[in-house]
C-alpha cells in the first residue's frame, strides 16, 4: 500500500475498509493531535460508543511545516516499540489494535477518559498512584532489555530493531546542542536573550558536562528507552497512568527516560514561582510533587533490584559490587539529564505549557532563569548527590 495522507473522512475510510469498525454510518471522526509531529484522529461509533486512536506520522515536523521534512519511518519503531511495552507493562502503555508501517499508521486503544498529565498538572491535580506505576514502568522496561536479562546475541538484534536515527538527532540537537549556543532553531522569549547572551552562553564548565552526557546518549546502548518520557506523553487519573508516544524509542542510556520524567516534574514545581496562585495551594502542590519525585525514585530503584535479584542472567553481573555500581551510575545520569531537559525547555524550540502559561514575559523570564540555575546546578553538581532525597531537599531549600 502507498502512503497517502489521511483527513478525517480518509481515516474513517481507512478504519472501516480493514474491519476494525463495521457500520460506516455511525461513526464520527476528529483530528485531535497537539503535539509535535503528528496527525492524531479520535474515531468513534456513535450508536456502540467504541472509540480507538489512529496516529499518522506526516513527512515532516508538524510544528515547523514541510520546510522540515522526517522520515515517516517512526510510526514503525513507535509500534514495535508499543508491542515490547504491551509484554513488559501491560495496562500502563494503550493496546495496539493495528499497525500498518506503508501508511505510517498505527491504531490504538482510546485513553479520552485520562487526562494528559501535562494538562493535569498546570491545574494542581494531583496522580496518587504515578509514582507506582510510572516506577514499574521504567524498572521493567530498563531492565528486561538491558543485556543483565536479555542474552548476547538477541540484545543486539533488538538495538538493530530500534535503530532510530532522525528522532534521535532530534534529540540531540533539541536537547543536548542547540540551547547552548544561539541556534536558529531556539525559541527565545525575548526577556531572556539579555541572560543567555551575558551569562548562560558562556558557562562553558557547563556546556562541557552536558556534551558529557550527550556522548553517553549518543553511545550507551542499555535499555530500549521510551525515548521522550515527559508530562505530555502520559495520560493518568487517579487509577490509571498510561504511557504513550513513543516513537523516539531506541537502545540508550537508562538513565534518559528516568532523568526526563524527573526534570518534567521539576519544571512543574518551579513554574508556580511565576503564577498568581494561593500560596497555600502551591506549598501544599509542591509538597506533592517532591514526595512524587522522591517515591519515584526510590520505588524505581527497589523494583530495579528486585528485578535483577529474581531474573538477572548475565552471570559477570553478579560478581560483589556490580549492582551497586550499575544502580550508582543510572542515579548520576538521571541527575544530569534532568538538569538537560529543563534547560532545553526554556529556551530550545519546543517549550511547554508549564511555563509558557506565564503570560508576563518578565515574570516567566525570571522562572527560566530559577530553572535555568537549578539545572545548572544538578548538572554540574551531579556526581556530589548521594540520594532522590539530596537532589529533593536542594529543590526545596531553594525554591518553596
Ligand atoms: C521537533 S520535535 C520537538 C520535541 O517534541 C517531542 O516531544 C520531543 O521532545 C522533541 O524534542
Ligand atoms: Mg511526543
Amino acid at each position: 500500500m502507498q502512503y497517502y495522507m489521511l483527513d478525517e473522512q480518509k481515516a474513517m475510510d481507512y478504519v472501516t475498509e480493514t474491519g476494525l469498525f463495521s457500520k460506516k454510518n455511525n461513526l464520527s471522526c476528529r483530528e485531535i493531535g497537539d503535539g509535535n509531529l503528528n496527525l492524531v484522529f479520535i474515531i468513534k461509533d456513535d450508536v456502540t460508543e467504541k472509540s480507538m486512536v489512529l496516529k499518522q506520522a506526516l513527512p515532516y515536523v508538524r510544528v515547523v511545516g514541510e520546510s522540515w521534512p522526517l522520515s515517516v519511518n517512526r510510526t514503525r519503531i513507535e509500534a514495535n516499540a508499543l508491542e515490547v511495552q504491551n509484554k513488559l507493562v501491560p495496562g500502563l502503555v494503550p493496546k495496539l489494535y493495528h499497525r500498518n508501517d506503508d501508511m505510517a499508521l498505527i491504531i490504538m486503544e482510546d485513553l479520552s477518559h485520562l487526562s494528559l498529565m501535562r494538562y493535569g498538572m498546570v491545574q494542581m491535580k494531583k496522580f496518587p498512584k504515578f509514582s507506582d506505576h510510572i516506577s514499574t514502568f521504567l524498572a521493567n522496561m530498563l531492565f528486561y532489555t538491558s543485556d543483565l536479562y536479555v542474552d548476547s546475541e538477541a540484545k543486539k538484534h533488538l538495538v538493530q530493531k530500534f535503530v532510530n536515527p532522525e528522532l534521535c538527532k532530534i534529540t540531540e540537537d533539541l536537547i543536548f546542542t542547540d540551547p547552548y549556543y544561539d541556534a536558529e532553531r531556539n525559541n527565545i522569549n525575548p526577556a531572556l536573550r539579555i541572560y543567555l547572551e551575558e551569562t548562560f552562553w558562556k558557562k562553558e564548565a557547563l556546556w562541557l558536562e552536558v556534551s558529557k552526557l550527550k556522548y553517553k546518549f549518543l553511545t550507551e546502548a542499555q535499555s530500549l528507552l521510551h525515548g521522550d518520557l515527559h508530562t505530555g506523553s502520559i495520560f493518568a487519573n487517579a487509577n490509571e497512568t498510561r504511557v504513550f508516544d513513543t516513537e523516539f524509542a531506541f537502545v540508550g542510556p537508562s538513565a534518559f527516560d528516568v532523568g526526563k520524567i524527573i526534570g518534567n516534574l521539576l519544571i512543574n514545581y518551579i513554574s508556580w514561582s511565576g503564577k498568581d496562585m494561593n500560596p497555600t495551594d502551591i506549598k501544599d502542590y509542591r509538597v506533592y510533587l517532591l514526595d512524587t519525585v522522591n517515591d519515584l525514585y526510590q520505588q524505581f530503584e527497589q523494583k530495579f533490584k528486585n528485578n535483577w535479584d529474581r531474573d538477572l542472567r548475565d552471570i559477570s553481573a553478579k560478581v560483589t559490587g556490580y549492582q551497586e555500581f550499575y544502580m550508582r551510575n543510572i542515579f548520576v545520569d538521571a541527575v544530569g539529564y534532568a538538569g538537560a531537559v529543563m534547560i532545553r525547555r526554556m529556551h530550545g524550540l519546543a517549550h511547554n505549557i508549564d511555563v509558557d502559561g506565564i503570560e508576563d514575559l518578565e515574570k516567566r523570564k525570571s522562572v527560566q532563569i530559577l530553572i535555568l540555575e537549578l539545572a545548572e546546578t544538578l548538572i554540574i553538581n551531579r556526581a556530589n548527590f548521594n540520594t532522590i532525597e539530596d537532589i529533593t531537599m536542594l529543590v526545596r531549600n531553594r525554591i518553596y
